[in-house]
């Protein structure tokens, strides 16, 4: 299989906590390589564009108040299967389902607050990379 990228944020309830570098750790240990990295500051709009696909759902604006509450370190991951691979890094979203071991089963405080964001599928995770990213800063 070739090599994927895929995009991940770890997220205010992670950066606040100083969970930065051991989240990473987990993505490196894995055989994912960050190839991209930054930490910004999102305002409530630009998340809820990120999270557009949510707009209808009940919890979208809790999610957006969080996602622009502090610091996220944005980032793309490349490797095999890097997609599927991450989220299997991640956990399921609610920590309780999490299986041990995961991001999520470590860190996550609650399923609104879990500590990561992974892209689902290519098409996502291409715009998602191009949303934050621009090709020059993509360094594999
Ligand atoms: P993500 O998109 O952040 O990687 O997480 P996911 O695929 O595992 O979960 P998704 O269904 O896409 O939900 C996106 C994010 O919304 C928040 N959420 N809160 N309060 C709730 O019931 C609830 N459900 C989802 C979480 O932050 C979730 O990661
Ligand atoms: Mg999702």
């Amino acid at each position: 299989m070739a090599l994927e990228r895929t995009f991940s944020i770890i997220k205010p309830d992670a950066t606040r906590r100083n969970l930065t570098g051991k989240i990473n750790a987990k993505f490196e240990d894995a055989g994912l390589r960050i190839v991209a990295q930054k930490r910004i500051h999102m305002t409530k709009e630009q998340a809820g564009v990120f999270y557009a696909v949510h707009a209808e759902r009940p919890f979208y604006g809790e999610l957006c108040d969080f996602m622009s509450s502090a610091p996220v370190v944005v980032q793309v991951l490349e490797g095999e299967n890097a997609i599927a691979k991450n989220r299997e890094i991640m956990g399921a979203t609610n920590p309780a389902d999490a299986a041990p071991g995961t991001i999520r089963a470590e860190f996550a405080e609650s399923v609104g607050e879990n500590s990561v964001h992974g892209s689902d599928a290519p098409e996502t995770a291409a715009v998602e990379i191009a949303y934050f990213f621009s090709g020059l800063e993509l360094v594999g």
